[in-house]
């Protein structure tokens, strides 16, 4: 069975977009890859967290995750803090990488301009690579913004295998499909994020059904006023795109049905969808939440299960690097 490693940041508030974008997607996956789903919270505090939230954030990750359908019988799902391999491959990664493999990083550039620098948010990526290459990972599903990440994952890899001998796999990118890229309510020319400065721009799925009608009656959309299948603006096709991904439809099963429809009419009928959907995943999420000892024993299962693969790994880098 092949495994993909995926992580996620604690930090923001998840919205449909991280649903269809990338938790579905390994929910989909389960049954024929080894799904090793990881909570980043070593790369969120790159950039200030406020201590009392972070910790409360990564539980609502790791929640949110079983609420959506990660199944922790399939699946293993662990915070990164809680292996310490991870730092310690880091470190010894940091060994052999240079300091122009860093400087290029564009996330680095745009980060450390934004706020304010430190050599935890230039070194990121030897921890990223860290946690890839400590699975022996064959795919890591990523967004076009990760993917200079993973090349450096790849070229360190190839580095060590070439200077201290065979240890690591080389990763490859998992590409997730296109459609499944959501666009924010309120410009659709810019991806639905977690950081966007307007709160009309994302669906987050904690957000009530007040706040889910809300956003998506004030979505913008464009001059006509009917769906017409030829005549899609970008705001339109992507609030069909959620209407499709929510009802699991292809575009043009959307297109067949709704085509005719006023605006008005068609984002009653988004919103009782998207409503219903994430009224569903906020009932599972609350009894998840809740029960603080069930979800500690699943990090638990996932952490040790991590440790039993990463270590192994981290052994042969010791050996070969003459640490042990
Ligand atoms: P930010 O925009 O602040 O970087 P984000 O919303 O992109 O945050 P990440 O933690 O970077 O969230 O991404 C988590 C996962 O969700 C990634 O796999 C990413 O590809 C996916 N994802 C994020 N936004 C979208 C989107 N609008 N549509 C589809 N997938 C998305
Ligand atoms: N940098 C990623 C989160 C992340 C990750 C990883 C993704 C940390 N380590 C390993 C894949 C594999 C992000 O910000 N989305």
């Amino acid at each position: 069975m092949k495994t993909v490693l995926s992580g996620i940041q604690p930090s923001g508030n998840f919205h449909i977009g991280n649903l269809y974008g990338a938790i579905n997607q390994w929910v989909r996956m389960q049954n024929e890859y080894d799904i090793i789903a990881m909570v980043a919270d070593l790369h969120a505090i790159t950039i200030p967290q406020d201590p009392k939230k972070l910790q409360e954030k990564i539980k609502e990750v790791v929640a949110l995750n079983l609420a959506a359908g990660i199944d922790p019988n399939k699946s293993h799902i662990f915070i990164q803090s809680e292996n310490p391999d991870h730092t310690y491959l880091a470190w010894i990664l940091n060994t052999i990488t240079s300091f122009g493999q860093l400087e290029r990083m564009t996330q680095f550039k745009e980060k450390s301009q934004k706020h304010e620098e430190n050599v935890g948010l230039f070194d990121y990526p030897v921890l990223m690579a860290a946690d890839i290459l400590l699975y022996q990972t064959d795919e890591v599903p990523v967004g076009e913004d990760q993917k200079q990440h993973l090349e450096l994952a790849r070229d360190l890899a190839e580095k060590f295998n070439s200077r201290f001998g065979e240890v690591f796999k080389i990763p490859a990118a998992y590409i997730v499909n296109e459609t499944a890229r959501i666009m924010s309510l309120q410009n659709p020319e810019m991806k639905m994020s977690k950081s966007d400065s307007n709160p009309l721009g994302a669906i987050n799925l904690l957000d009530s059904e007040e706040e889910i009608r809300g956003k998506i009656k004030k979505a913008v959309t464009d001059s006509s006023s009917s769906i017409s299948r030829n005549a899609g603006s970008a705001a339109i096709s992507n609030l069909l795109t959620i209407y499709a991904s929510f009802n699991n439809q292809t575009l043009d099963q959307v297109y067949s049905e709704l085509e005719g429809k006023s605006y008005g009419e068609f984002k009653n009928l988004l919103a009782d969808v998207v409503v219903k959907k994430l009224l569903e995943i906020q009932k599972r999420y609350q009894e998840i939440r809740e029960d603080e000892q069930a979800l500690r024993k699943i990090l638990d299962q996932g952490r040790d299960y991590a440790i039993s693969k990463s270590s192994q790994t981290l052994l042969e880098v010791k050996e070969k690097v003459g640490l042990v």
